[in-house]
């Protein structure tokens, strides 16, 4: 097996992609992998990585919450943010470990601002303050239609708030996150994630440039 340049210890991965793309299932079978490699994996993700951020997610996602000023929004995501990456992605890249996160930055701009119309330039100077400027090696984006992540998640319980809404919402989701993706080309690979599990994982094996034998 080998591993190109994003896979090393202290190396920082984060996964994106609009509901139901299949980030968790991927984060799962790629940190297997690289345990394999011999890497220590960190998984993680946003919002709820820490005890803090657990409580910001009940009330991010909590259905009674659905009158929340879309900038309160943005403001309590950037809090979970600073608090996620000063007591737990920070620390661990410093000991060496491979981080594995489940949504960051890129999920604000992609549902506060092609979701809900937030100002760019806005949302980046509030999370450049919540994150200090840290930025991953590598952003893998899992691609799929609106339709098709809406029904891979409602198969799961009641919908919670975010889940609840039109699939216009999550079509302006997808196309945020494609425009990222198309400005900043050397950060961002861009996944089809419209395939059975095993071979989304193989073609994200291939956009990280593992190989296996
Ligand atoms: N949000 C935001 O607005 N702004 C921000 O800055 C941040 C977040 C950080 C977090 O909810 C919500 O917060 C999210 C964006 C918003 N919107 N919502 N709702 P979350 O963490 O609960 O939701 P999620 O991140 O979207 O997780 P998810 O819905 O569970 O999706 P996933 O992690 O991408 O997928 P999964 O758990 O791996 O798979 C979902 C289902 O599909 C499951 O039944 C799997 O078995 C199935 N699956 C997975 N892969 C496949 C394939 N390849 N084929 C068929 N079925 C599959």
């Amino acid at each position: 097996m080998a591993a190109g340049k994003f896979i090393a210890k202290g190396s920082f991965i984060v996964f994106e992609g609009i509901d139901g793309a299949g980030k968790t299932t991927q984060m799962r079978l790629l940190a297997g992998v690289l345990e394999s490699l011999g890497l220590t994996v960190l998984c993680t993700r946003e919002p709820g990585g820490t005890g803090i951020g657990t409580r910001l997610r009940e009330l991010l996602l909590d259905p009674a919450c659905r009158d929340i000023n879309r900038r309160t929004e943005a403001f309590l995501y950037a809090a979970d943010r600073a608090q996620h990456i000063n007591q737990i992605i920070k620390p661990a890249l410093q000991r060496g470990d491979t981080v594995l996160c489940d949504r960051y930055l890129y999920s604000t701009l992609a549902y506060q601002g092609g979701g809900r119309g937030l100002d760019t330039d806005f949302l980046l100077r509030l999370n450049t303050l919540a994150t200090g400027g840290l930025e991953p090696d590598v952003v893998v984006l899992l691609d799929l239609p609106a339709e098709e992540g809406i029904g891979r998640v409602l198969g799961h319980g009641l919908p919670d708030r975010l889940e609840s809404e039109k699939t216009d919402f999550f079509r302006q989701v997808r196309r945020g996150y494609l425009e990222q993706a198309a400005r900043r080309p050397g950060i961002f690979r861009v996944v089809q994630a419209g395939a059975p599990a095993g071979e989304v994982h193989r073609r994200v094996l291939t956009a990280l440039e593992i190989k296996i034998d």
